[in-house]
């Protein structure tokens, strides 16, 4: 804090930070003062006037003045109570008369500020008129909005502008004013993404939420995308019922999105999986752990070396894959283990790698809120990284410039100030050419170019041999919006990149990053707040663990296997020989294929929907000789195993997981697990131990962590106790250390401690043919997560996206004669589905997009498992299919 500001309340002095208004100092230092209208989510609105208080004989409003040095405030005296009783009189007059069964009774900011006043019961019921009884919007699965109890406080419109929603707003006038959707339609049939804050938000019993109230809760982290955003999980009688976010995390300063408000009752699933199951004579029957146990250990000391590979989970905490990669290790002698990180970041890992040192995001999710330019390219963070898509917009309204890459309109090109709408696959040659016009107008930073980086001149020399017609020719971006993007992305500094799969999932997906990295160099955006070059993380877990080694050619804390330290550390550490390179996660699956890798144990991962090119998938699954999986619920995956074993959920276990900012949080046991499920950790201990090895004897989670932070040094100055009073992002080196923030300040993690231009090498995807004239994008919904073994346990969630969509441009529709709801037929080399239509402009001609979401039209029977030469990513992004009407 910058100082303190020292002023009178009712002659109490009381303190201030600089910035506070009158009554969020009040409010601070203990003192009310009545007021409706006031959020701290939200620019004060001065609506109700009930805050309102004396300066030196003058009335103002204190949620909207500044608290200033010696002030002398008077917070109530007749006059001020006198206004105040009229107002809150007339807000009673029109509202609800049932607070008894009001869920917000006992918690209500009108009973508190007529309370306060003294407007007794009585008075209430004389005050009050004949309601109008509008009837309730319950269109919502998760929330009810009454409007007969609300006072008009406007808190909700404005918390809802703030998630980019803008979905609701005052609605007629005088006595007939409510809060509405955009002519009075249901919220259903709004824009509204029931992210549920403004339910969270309303002061009164307006806006509530459909779940029950929570008996106990318990701080921990939502278990869906990367942001990691921290939450207070509401428990009652055993069972997840609500979750609210935690107001003083760093990272979502309470927000939350629909998944990590609504979207967490999977855990109570009665589907969850509760006993270990064994197949026998081709169905599943339940055993016990010991047998189980007994019958993995036996059949796996059959196979050891490169016969046997496992798939980590960027679901599960750090501590579990940890395990599973030492165990892989040292006890199986396999270097086979990868994640889901291989269809995902590998690009960004690599690529980040080679050119800056280290793979992961340079800065954090809150320092967008203070960037001058944002360039977001290939992400549709508003619905997949919602908190990130937040702060993006929140800055757009700051004043930053916002610039996209997308082939589709997101939420985000809306409210960019230049939407670049390229074709698949073609961002490497726009993001080159963007280079190339920087330093055309020579907007490049020099001094940051010569005193940190090398490979400068082979770049710029690269660059001018750009063919600029055919960079227009292959994007489709007319020349001068790339040469406009380029100017402002320069010349606003601090900028940030931030970007995910529309970079990588592509063949190209290195150079794509590669590119990115060069242009966040070339203007010296590194190693500052607010800048950077961010490449949004998918899984919760995902950063962890790649962090935990669960990747075949990097040990933990990404400590290299030609690392011959690194290599004497690990063995000692786990008293084995340490494998050499295993196979990455494609590799692995070719290998069970062609019947190199016989046995595979798979936790927290879903391959047969995940993987490209399912069918082959399927083939490798059915060559094995012992498959075992390890999960929450029967996925499609597990029907085709020998053994599945039950794993606990986020809810049910203690262990970290960290987030895309590189923020290393606890997530704490609040329930326990369903009939026989354990940990994963724990199983995995049990197991190696039944093998026979000394080195899994664990007990708690902890005991884990405090074996990796003696192996990873960028994890070293972490420990649960220092964890439980908050994240902290790595590299944590040291008790003292308080993390970082960002990344590359002084130095770059490379020999000489500079970062390099790499010039990245030009590929395109498979275009479209006359066989196949169409190109399918796939990606994700907001109400939808991945294969749906979770999302698919969430009632309501479905309402919003219960069956797959194509999103088809009216002009391809209308030559294919098709109209919105029709079912089609996409086929490609690989495979053949059948899924309804929807016409949209938000998909440009000649391509469509769907998700991977639904098992019964998979998407991935259709991508091929064609991959980048140097992480392994297949081009996910875009496949050549035709579409024929199914009629
Ligand atoms: N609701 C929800 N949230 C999720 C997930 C989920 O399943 N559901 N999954 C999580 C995971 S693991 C991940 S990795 C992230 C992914 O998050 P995102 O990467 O944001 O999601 P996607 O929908 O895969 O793709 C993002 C965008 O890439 C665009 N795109 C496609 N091809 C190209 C191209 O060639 N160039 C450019 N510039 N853009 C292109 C698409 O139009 C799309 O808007 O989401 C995480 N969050
Ligand atoms: N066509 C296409 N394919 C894609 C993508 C794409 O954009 N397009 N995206 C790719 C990307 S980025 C990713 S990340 C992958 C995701 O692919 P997967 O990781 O295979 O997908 P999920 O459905 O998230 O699978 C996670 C599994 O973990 C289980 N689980 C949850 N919590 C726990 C736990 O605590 N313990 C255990 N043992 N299990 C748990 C869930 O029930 C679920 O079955 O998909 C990839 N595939
Ligand atoms: S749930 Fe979110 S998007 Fe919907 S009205 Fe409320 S604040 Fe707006
Ligand atoms: S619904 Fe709640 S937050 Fe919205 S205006 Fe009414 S009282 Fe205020
Ligand atoms: S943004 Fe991600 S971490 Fe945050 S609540 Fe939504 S799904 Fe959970
Ligand atoms: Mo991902």
């Amino acid at each position: 804090m910058t100082g303190t500001i020292k002023f009178k309340i009712d002659g109490e002095w009381v303190e201030a930070s600089p910035g506070m208004t009158i009554l969020e100092a009040a409010l601070a230092n203990g003192i009310y003062i009545p007021h409706l209208c006031f959020s701290d989510v939200t620019e004060p609105f001065g609506g109700c006037r009930l805050c309102l208080v004396e300066s030196e004989g003058r009335l103002v409003t204190a949620c909207e003045n500044p608290a200033e040095e010696g002030m002398n405030i008077v917070s109530e005296s007749g006059r001020i109570n006198r206004i105040r009783r009229n107002t809150v009189s007339l807000i009673i007059t029109n509202h609800s008369r049932d607070c008894l069964t009001c869920r917000k009774s006992g918690d209500c900011k009108l009973q508190e500020v007529a309370s306060y006043l003294d407007v007794s019961e009585d008075d209430l019921e004389r005050l009050r008129m004949d309601l109008k009884d509008v009837p309730p919007d319950d269109s919502n699965p998760f929330f009810i909005r009454d409007h007969d109890k609300c006072v008009l406080c406007g808190i909700c419109v404005r918390v809802c502008e703030y998630v980019g929603a803008e979905a609701i707003d005052f609605a007629y006038r005088g006595h007939d004013t409510k809060i509405a959707a955009f002519l009075d339609r249901d919220i259903m049939d709004s824009p509204c993404v029931s992210c549920g804050e403004c339910v969270e938000a309303c002061p009164v019993g307006a806006l509530s939420p459909r779940t029950e109230k929570p008996s106990s809760e318990v701080k921990t982290v939502c278990p869906y995308c990367g942001a990691g955003c921290e939450i207070h999980l509401g428990v009652r009688g055993g069972r997840v019922v609500s979750a609210r976010g935690v107001r003083e995390s760093p990272v979502n300063r309470g927000n939350l999105c629909v998944k990590g408000r609504f979207g967490l009752k999977f855990v109570n699933s009665p589907e969850r999986l509760k006993k270990p199951l064994m197949k026998v004579d081709g169905r599943f029957v339940e055993v016990e752990w010991d047998e189980a146990i007994k019958f993995i250990a036996e059949r796996l000391s059959e196979y050891g070396g490169s016969e046997f590979a496992a798939v980590a989970s960027a679901k599960c905490t750090n501590e579990e894959n940890y395990l599973l990669q030492k165990f892989t290790r040292a006890v199986m002698g396999s270097g086979n283990i990868d994640h889901c990180a291989r269809l995902c970041h590998a690009p960004s890992v690599a690529g980040l790698k080679m050119s800056l040192g280290s793979g992961a995001m340079t800065n954090s999710i809150d320092e967008l809120r203070d960037a001058a330019c944002i360039l977001a390219v290939g992400t549709n963070a508003t619905e997949t990284h919602p908190i990130t898509g937040y702060r993006v917009l929140e800055a757009v309204r700051g004043g930053s410039r916002l610039l996209v890459i997308d082939p589709r309109i997101t939420r985000l090109s809306e409210a960019a100030d230049i939407h670049l709408r390229n074709r698949p696959g073609t961002d490497l040659y726009l993001i080159m050419a963007m280079s190339r016009f920087i330093i055309e107008e020579e907007l490049q930073d020099t001094d940051f170019i010569g005193s940190r980086t090398d490979g400068f001149d082979e770049f710029r020399e690269e660059l001018f041999k750009l063919d600029l017609d055919e960079v227009q020719e292959i994007t489709g971006v007319p020349l001068e919006d790339i040469r406009r993007a380029a100017r402002i992305y320069a010349s606003n500094s601090p900028a940030s990149i931030i970007y995910s799969m529309g970079v990588t999932q592509h063949v190209n997906g290195t150079g794509n990053v590669l590119a990115l990295s060069n242009l966040a160099l070339l203007t010296g955006n590194i190693g500052m707040p607010s800048a950077g070059i961010n490449p949004l993380r998918g899984q919760n877990n995902v950063q962890g663990s790649c962090d935990m080694g669960a990747l075949p050619d990097l040990l933990p804390g990404y400590q290299g296997l030609d690392d011959p330290e690194a290599l004497e550390k690990f063995s000692r550490a786990w008293d084995s020989e340490i494998p050499d390179y295993g196979k990455i996660l494609p590799e692995i699956f070719e290998d069970a294929a062609g019947g190199r890798i016989k046995a595979m144990y798979i936790m927290g991962e879903n391959p047969l929907l995940s993987e490209p090119d399912i069918g082959k998938v399927r083939e490798a699954f059915e060559k094995l000789e012992l498959l075992i999986v390890q999960d929450i619920f029967l996925t499609e995956t597990s029907e085709l195993a020998d053994v599945v074993l039950p794993a606990a959920s986020f809810a049910e276990k203690d262990g970290t997981f960290t987030n895309t900012e590189r923020r290393v949080q606890l997530i704490r046991k609040a329930i326990d697990p369903p009939g026989d499920a354990k940990p994963d950790w724990w199983i995995i201990s049990r197991i190696a131990e039944a093998m026979g090895s000394g080195e899994f004897s664990y007990e708690t989670s902890e005991e884990i962590f405090d074996e990796i932070r003696g192996l990873v040094p960028s994890y070293a100055g972490l420990s649960y106790d220092r964890l439980e009073s908050g994240g902290i992002q790595w590299p944590c080196r040291s008790q003292e250390d308080e993390g970082t923030p960002y990344l590359h300040a002084d130095e770059f993690p490379k020999p000489g401690g500079r970062a390099s231009f790499i010039v990245p090498g030009y590929q395109l995807p498979e275009g479209p043919s006359d066989e196949y004239p169409m190109i399918l994008l796939t990606g994700r919904n907001l109400y939808q997560y991945h294969t749906r073994s979770m999302t698919a346990r969430v009632r309501g969630l479905e309402r919003f996206l219960g069956t797959e969509e194509l999103l088809m441009n009216p002009e391809d529709a209308e030559s294919l004669g098709v109209l919105d709801g029709d079912e089609v037929r996409v086929t490609s080399v690989r495979g053949s589905i059948t899924v309804g239509v929807r016409v949209t402009e938000r998909v440009m001609k000649g391509t469509v997009f769907m998700t991977f979401h639904f098992a019964e039209s998979p998407a991935n029977s259709l991508t091929s498992p064609v991959r980048d030469p140097v992480s392994g990513m297949p081009g996910l992004k875009a496949t050549p299919v035709n579409i024929k009407p199914c009629k």
